[in-house]
């Protein structure tokens, strides 16, 4: 078999620079917690592809409807030809997603690609263009959504002119606002909302529950539904980002349960395809329905393979209780972390929710950001065999996403090898 050297070298000669990751191990096979490279070494995995193997890599269920499914047809085009799946899947998002109000979903591939429509409804219903976001954002790559993404390197450095009509409000990070409640820094953030836009000018208030890129960050208990109260009574759309955040990743179905918020929109994708390109919007039917007949679309939007795969990605996390196996690991995470954590002054925090959960690392005796220690930790992980990633607008986040179904022992087998690397670092 080719090396990961050899495949190194070949790809050095073909794949743009600017595509980048996070190890040089290739990947031959993985499964439900760990990944095995083509030179026969196994990784334990904190990243399941960035929260989306939530099922597993090679879920049962998911490659067996795959397979069922590029045997009938591959491919049609929902906006040409319709097929039940697409519309099975929207049944379950209606469904699954917190709000009792009538709703309506559509399917489109990549999480940038949900964002993107969402705004579109949501100007397009209210007739207004403003669209509000939050420091350390993260939404997408494309050109409406590199706009609302907040950190420039690398996402967005020499790739401007971004899209107009995007504001950015303060965000409630408890460890950095000086430890403001959540109602007084929703008030911060409504009030820069206030002067600086116009209520009457919003479209859109866009948030993640939790901060995916932006350093897991979990903003202090009030302030969504601060910010969702505030929305309702302008006339804005509430949008919650819940790509990263989405089934069953934080312990519940969709991280806006934790506070009860009920959303007018919610963008998916990631967790939803079992590791199959596919994401959505969903949220109020006259939101939804008013666009017009022909406006929302795409060629591979709700893709029959990626629907098959959905589906029985869903079925898998409805069967396997995947949202109490998400706060299964939670609970031997923070426990283990904060153990760490409390003989290790360079942490400053242990934070997040269910299989979604962070560290972040300062200067001792400081809050100042220590990015040195947190990539040569996470290199130290990796030549350990432990894959883990780093967030966080000042890099210095080091970050835990394992599969919502990593047996035990090696969940605390890749604990073992964060501890060692922090020791060590
Ligand atoms: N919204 C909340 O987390 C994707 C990005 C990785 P796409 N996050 C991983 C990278 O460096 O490109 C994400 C997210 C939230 C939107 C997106 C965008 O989803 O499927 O990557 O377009």
């Amino acid at each position: 078999m080719t090396s990961s050297e050899e495949l190194h070298k070949r790809r050095l000669a073909v794949v743009a620079k600017g595509v980048g990751s996070t190890i040089s191990a290739y990947v031959d096979h993985a499964g439900g917690g760990t990944l095995t490279d083509v030179d026969g070494r196994e990784w334990i995995d904190f990243a399941s592809g960035i929260a989306v193997t939530n099922v597993g890599n090679a879920a049962p269920r998911v490659v067996e409807a795959v397979r069922a499914q590029v045997e009938r047809f591959t491919h049609t085009c929902f906006m040409v030809a319709p097929y039940e799946s697409y519309v099975a899947v929207c049944e379950q998002l209606v469904d699954l997603t917190p709000g009792s109000f009538e709703k309506r979903a559509a399917l489109f591939n990549s999480g940038a690609e949900a964002v993107e429509n969402a705004v579109k409804i949501a100007r397009h219903a209210t007739g207004r263009q403003a669209v509000v976001v939050f420091d350390h954002a993260y939404h997408g790559r494309t050109n409406l959504t590199m706009a609302l993404t907040a950190k420039n390197m690398p996402y967005k450095h020499r790739f401007g002119p971004f899209a107009p009509e995007v504001y950015r409000a303060p965000m409630s990070y408890p460890l950095r606002d000086g430890g403001l409640d959540g109602a007084e820094a929703a008030r911060r953030a409504i009030d820069v909302i206030e002067k600086q836009v116009g209520a009457s000018n919003v479209a859109a208030v866009l948030i993640e529950p939790i901060q995916g890129e932006g350093g897991f960050v979990v903003p202090a208990p009030g302030f969504l539904p601060a910010i969702a109260a505030w929305a309702s009574e302008t006339g804005a759309v509430f949008i919650a980002d819940e790509i990263q955040t989405g089934f069953c990743r934080t312990g519940q179905w969709f991280a806006s349960e934790h506070e009860g918020l009920e959303p007018d929109l919610i963008t998916t994708a990631k967790g939803m395809g079992g590791g199959l390109p596919i994401a959505a919007v969903v949220g109020r039917a006259e939101l939804m329905d008013a666009v017009h007949a022909g406006g929302l679309g795409g060629t591979y939007g709700g893709n029959p393979v990626a629907c098959a795969a959905a589906l029985a990605a869903i079925e898998t996390m409805r069967e396997l209780d995947l949202d109490a196996a998400a706060r299964h690991i939670e609970s031997i995470l923070t426990t283990a972390l904060s153990e760490i954590a409390g003989t290790d002054d360079g942490i400053a925090e242990v934070r997040g929710r269910g299989a979604m959960i962070a560290i972040e690392l300062v200067k001792p005796g400081t809050i100042e950001p220590d990015a040195a220690r947190t990539a040569a930790v996470s290199k130290a992980c990796h030549e350990a065999g432990l894959l883990t990633l780093t967030c966080g607008t000042y890099g210095n986040v080091l970050r835990f996403l394992p599969p919502l179904v990593i047996p035990d022992e090696q969940l605390r087998r890749g604990l073992d090898l964060l501890t060692t690397a922090l020791r060590d670092n």
